[in-house]
């Protein structure tokens, strides 16, 4: 239905979402992004499925939240009205999240691709923190996931003068995995989201976490979760299962356990 602010789609152990108001360019309400945390947070307790993709469509992945939604709140508002509450819960899924962009990630929307845990993109992909242009500045991360992924000289174009970065740039400089052409960057982000999903699903969830901890802790700490995570791994079943698989060189079958 046209008026739905995501459609939900399964594709194997793969779930799906796409933020639908084209006529917006997918403008982040609170409504949407609501509707965005339950269905990532549903999927991420359902055994069935295994990743998840956030997309949207080819001319816009998300060109912000809402402007209009915005503009007249006041602080308070902005504060009580729990805005970030909604968004925060992206990047509390346990489950890889891959963000599948094309044409514009802008604002919200470039933030929101950040709090995925890769972002596979078309050609035609635009990124970029243009919030300095509406007399604001980013507030859901464009700040700290962008420095951390691109660097400060970058991050500082890109939020106090609007420098938007292509596609190649954004792959030259490490915001992004991969770029492929606009007629399939969905099929190919879906295809690497369902490799995942047919991993050992406890060594996915503690991979990515431990790798989301890089962001969080001092290399010394990081060092030692990773190595607790590493150790945990030896009571699961699909340890003896991978590495009896491996000695006996068969596919390894896993249970998730
Ligand atoms: N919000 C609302 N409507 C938007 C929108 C947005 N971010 N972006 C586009 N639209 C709407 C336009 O108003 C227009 O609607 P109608 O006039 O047709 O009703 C429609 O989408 C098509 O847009 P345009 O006519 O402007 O299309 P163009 O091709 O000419 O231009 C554009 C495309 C992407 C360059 C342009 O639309 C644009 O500059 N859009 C705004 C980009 C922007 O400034 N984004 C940053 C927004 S601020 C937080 C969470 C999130 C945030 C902050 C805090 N917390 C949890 C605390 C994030 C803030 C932001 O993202």
């Amino acid at each position: 239905m046209a008026d739905e602010l995501i459609l939900r789609e399964v594709h194997g152990e793969v779930g799906l979402v796409r933020l639908n108001r084209p006529a917006a360019l997918n403008a982040l309400s609170l409504p949407l992004m609501n509707e965005l945390g339950d269905a990532l947070a549903a999927w991420d307790s359902d055994p069935a499925i295994g990743a998840m993709v956030i997309t949207g469509n080819n001319r816009a992945f998300a060109a912000g939240a809402d402007i209009k939604e915005m503009a007249d709140a006041t602080s308070v508002q902005m504060l009580t009205h729990d805005h970030i509450g909604g968004w925060d819960r992206v990047a509390e899924m346990h489950k890889p999240v891959i963000a599948a962009v094309s044409g514009y990630a802008l604002g919200g929307g470039c933030e929101l691709a950040m709090m995925c845990d890769m972002i596979i993109a078309s050609e035609t992909a635009v990124f970029g923190q243009p919030e300095i242009n509406l007399g604001v500045m980013p507030g859901a991360g464009g700040t700290q996931r962008m420095v951390r992924a691109v660097g400060k000289s970058i991050t500082m174009e890109m939020v106090l003068n609007d420098r938007r970065l292509s596609a190649e740039e954004a792959y030259q400089f490490g915001l992004i995995s991969r770029i492929y052409p606009v007629e399939n960057y969905l099929d190919e982000a879906l295809r690497i989201a369902g490799e995942i999903a047919a991993r050992a699903p406890v060594a996915v969830r503690l991979a990515k976490e431990s790798v989301n901890k890089a962001f969080e802790m001092s290399l010394s700490q990081g060092l030692a979760f990773e190595r607790r995570n590493f150790y945990f791994l030896f009571s699961s079943d699909d340890q003896k299962e991978g590495m009896d698989a491996f000695a006996n060189k068969r596919k390894p079958e896993w249970k998730g356990k």
